[in-house]
């Protein structure tokens, strides 16, 4: 999308924002569920009733608070979406809103525009090659099990965690999504995230504490790390250390589908190679906007809007504009976000 038309997108959503701000409402915690044996479909709370997930593929995602399906994305479009990467590296597309970030361990001074540097791009939904996994319908197919059929494409990355440096900071710590989120409820979202290639242990793959999901959002924030910690990197102090860990070894195009509430992080890149994924958080178009004030999610909410300001020099910017427009609709219509 050229500049002018996404600014011109950036006012059309200011403005309908303006008319609807009577509508907010104070951040809430989601409650427990019961346990695996105990469960009647009308009881599901987590996944929605339509044909595409097994009751198997259910029950797991409701216990566990995430699903993995095998070889869901080709490899043709895992190449298109690698090309479009390399290109953004190269400075040769340069989409409105996207944010490149580079590792804490190189210095600004050293930065060139070049793959080895960037650790991720975020806020990819201006750039239509990039965006195309978001509207992939093998992965909508899965979304709507989760969000149901008015579906919003709201946070889309591209990672390429680096081979780590020796200061571990190519690790992620562990966090919960819904902390970056201003909207709810948080059953109505969920991420997708594709494995561009083979990822295990040696080159950082995710790490899940399953069953997170069904406890609160706990507050998050830079972890004390020795090494350095990459921007908006926060993480979770306070967590079960005894909660099993599920070390997700994926191949390239395998999916995972998760709830934002699950506690997750990834490792240490200790290959030689950038290990590559792509994701998206997608919500339900009737989600609604939530107030963050005197919330754990304040800090957020001050460090995303401060960034932006600073980088695009919109003063009044709040976190709601912000995140309506990241947000682009993938399927029905765009209702609250
Ligand atoms: O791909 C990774 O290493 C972890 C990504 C992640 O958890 C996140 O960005 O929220």
């Amino acid at each position: 999308m050229d500049p002018d038309r996404a600014s011109a997108r950036l006012r059309v959503l200011l403005r309908h924002l303006a008319c609807r701000s009577a509508g907010t409402v104070i951040a809430r915690h989601t409650s427990g569920v019961g346990s695996l044996a105990s469960f009647h479909p009308q009881q599901f709370q987590y996944t929605r009733e339509n044909n595409v997930l097994s009751l198997e593929q259910r029950k797991f995602y409701e216990e566990n608070g995430f699903l993995v399906i095998k070889n869901l994305v080709s490899d043709a479009d895992i190449q298109r979406f690698r090309n479009e990467f390399e290109r953004i590296c190269r400075g040769e597309v340069k989409p409105f809103g996207l944010s490149v970030m580079r590792d804490v361990t190189i210095p600004k001074s050293e930065y060139v525009p070049s793959e080895k540097v960037v650790s991720k791009v975020q806020d990819f939904q201006e750039d239509e090659e990039l965006f195309r996994y978001c509207t992939l319908p093998e992965i909508l197919k899965y979304v709507e099990c989760f969000t149901g059929p008015n579906i919003m494409a709201m946070h889309t990355m591209l990672i390429n965690k680096p081979p780590d440096s020796g200061k571990k900071t190519s690790r992620h710590p562990l966090h919960q999504d819904l902390h970056y989120f201003p909207f709810r409820p948080s059953n109505s979202i969920v991420c997708a995230w594709t494995a561009m290639e083979h990822i295990d242990r040696n080159n950082g793959c995710l790490v899940v504490l399953p069953g997170t999901h069904k406890g609160p959002l706990k507050p998050h924030d830079y972890p004390q790390w020795e090494g350095g910690v990459n921007i908006m990197f926060h993480g979770i102090q306070d967590y079960d250390k005894n909660n099993a860990r599920v070390h997700l070894v994926m191949e390239k195009g395998d999916t995972v589908f998760f709830h934002p509430l699950l506690i997750h992080g990834s490792g240490r890149n200790k290959s030689q190679g950038f290990r590559k994924a792509i994701s998206c958080h997608f919500a339900d178009a009737n989600c609604h906007y939530i107030d963050v004030d005197g919330t754990s999610q304040k800090n957020i909410e001050k460090e995303v809007v401060n960034t932006i300001r600073k980088k695009y020099g919109f003063k009044d910017i709040t976190l709601k504009d912000v995140w309506a427009f990241r947000g682009r609709v993938v399927k029905g219509e765009r209702i609250n976000l």
